[in-house]
């Protein structure tokens, strides 16, 4: 077979907030084609590969993405040009050396996530096989799976923090339906939650109360979490589910984002709090509400109050990192030492290659922790990242609500690879079957 790659060009095109982001197309083999665009975040993570923006002010607000389009067109092309695009780690690795920084800081990590997605596609494509059993394939030294796990859609039915831009801390309520028997029923719950949630905010809280945020959930003008968690509550209810077995809760708080770093206090509904007050507060939270998994409930410095929450929540609900983590090795290193987390947040661009980000998804599920697939707040209809999860069998995928076509190609992928998979495809329960995949 002929991987070779021939051409490559990259372009930027406008993603779901209305800023410039990175597409790539590739030609490789015998005329196959394929295409990428990456993705980009609104609360990133300090320690994330570098997003390389023009910084001109006069296009875009600065947002331009010129230099890595031309990083791609001009540089990277000269690299991988001619190498065999079923090497994704001599692809990756090639470019990660060329760049020659401990970020990615000189192409920029968008200029290289978008040609690392387009060998591995290209890669799948000339081999004629679906992209999750290449990715599964690639994650697994070749061995073809029996089965494929299902993700849980932890689907973000009401925005707050910085994508809604209201007074309320907390970024993302979630509803993960874990109690449907497969993924294109648990969307089916999860899309009737949603629309009656439009009817219960609506009432309480007025017409002009039902616009939506930058992932598709609802953003009324909510101020405490509480509220915003009894919104979700009596919908579940409303929309004939059992919250806590049919319908569970999820939720990232984003903490950085309410984090005052020099007087080390959060601002949180309508509160100051402490690091060690608000490890208590979330606790309650947790004890009060159906809730299984939470992310970034601290700073993403806030490693101590990390490992604080888990060992008093313990298998409750699972701890997740994602600006703490920033789906990079070393970083999931000091989490895993300091008992931090359970579970990590995989987001493709904060660390910019395919082969350094199932590289974490291995190192997080050998130690038994969970991985949760995740978009960004800023998302094009590129939907990798469905095969991705199915690939990487992690059980879990985060896309937003079940609204706006950026958050729904990612869902509807999902539920043609499990029409696709048949038998083939299973939809679990709960987070303790995910490891018979891993
Ligand atoms: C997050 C993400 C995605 P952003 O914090 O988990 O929901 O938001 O892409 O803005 O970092
Ligand atoms: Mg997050």
């Amino acid at each position: 077979m002929n991987f070779e790659i021939k051409k490559i060009h990259a372009r930027w095109i406008i993603d779901s907030r209305g800023n410039p982001t990175v597409e790539c197309d590739m030609w490789a083999g015998d005329n196959v084609f394929v295409r990428a665009a990456v993705p980009s975040g609104a609360s990133t993570g300090e320690a994330e590969a570098v997003e390389l923006r023009d910084n001109d002010p006069s296009k875009f607000g600065g947002k331009g993405v010129l230099k890595a389009v031309e990083n791609i067109n001009s540089k990277i092309s000269k690299i991988v040009i001619g190498m065999d695009c079923s090497n994704q780690k001599a692809i990756d690795q090639a470019m990660i050396n060329a760049d020659g920084t401990p970020n990615k800081g000189n192409f920029g990590a968008n200029a290289i996530l978008a040609v690392s997605m387009c060998a591995m596609k290209a890669a799948a494509k000339i081999q004629n096989k679906p992209l999750y059993q290449y990715v599964y394939e690639l994650a697994h030294e070749g061995r073809t799976a029996e089965r494929y796990l299902m993700p849980i859609p932890s689907s973000n039915v009401l925005n707050g923090g910085k994508h809604a831009g209201g007074d309320l801390a907390p970024q993302e309520f979630m509803i993960q339906a874990i109690g449907a028997p497969n993924f294109r029923e648990a969307i089916r719950m999860t899309a009737e939650v949603y629309h009656t949630m439009k009817k219960v905010i609506k009432e309480q809280y007025g017409a002009t109360s039902v616009n939506v945020g930058d992932e598709g959930g609802f953003a009324p003008a909510l101020t405490t979490t509480r509220e915003a968690l009894d919104i979700i509550m009596e919908s579940i209810k409303k929309a004939g589910y059992n919250p806590g077995s049919d319908i569970v809760l999820a939720m990232d708080p984003a903490a950085s984002e309410f984090f005052d770093k020099e007087k080390q206090v959060y601002y949180i509904d309508g509160k100051t709090l402490k690091p060690s007050e608000l490890v208590d507060y979330w606790v309650k939270i947790i004890d009060e509400y159906p809730i299984k998994s939470m992310e970034d409930p601290f700073d993403e410095e806030g490693w101590t109050e990390f490992a604080a929450l888990k060992a008093k929540i313990g298998d409750r609900c699972q701890i997740i990192g994602d600006d703490l983590t920033v789906t990079n090795v070393q970083r999931l290193q000091k989490a895993i030492d300091m008992n931090a987390i359970s579970s990590l947040l995989l987001k493709i661009n904060q660390i910019g290659t395919i082969t350094e980000a199932i590289d974490a998804a291995k190192l997080t599920f050998k130690n038994g922790y969970t991985v949760m697939v995740s978009h960004r707040s800023g998302e094009t209809c590129d939907n990798t990242i469905a095969d991705i999860v199915v690939g990487l069998c992690t059980g879990q995928i985060k896309s937003g609500a079940p609204c706006r076509a950026d958050r729904l190609s990612k869902y509807n992928q999902l539920i043609r690879i499990e029409e696709e998979l048949g038998e083939k495809a299973f939809y679990p329960k709960e987070y303790a079957e995910f490891k018979e995949f891993q």
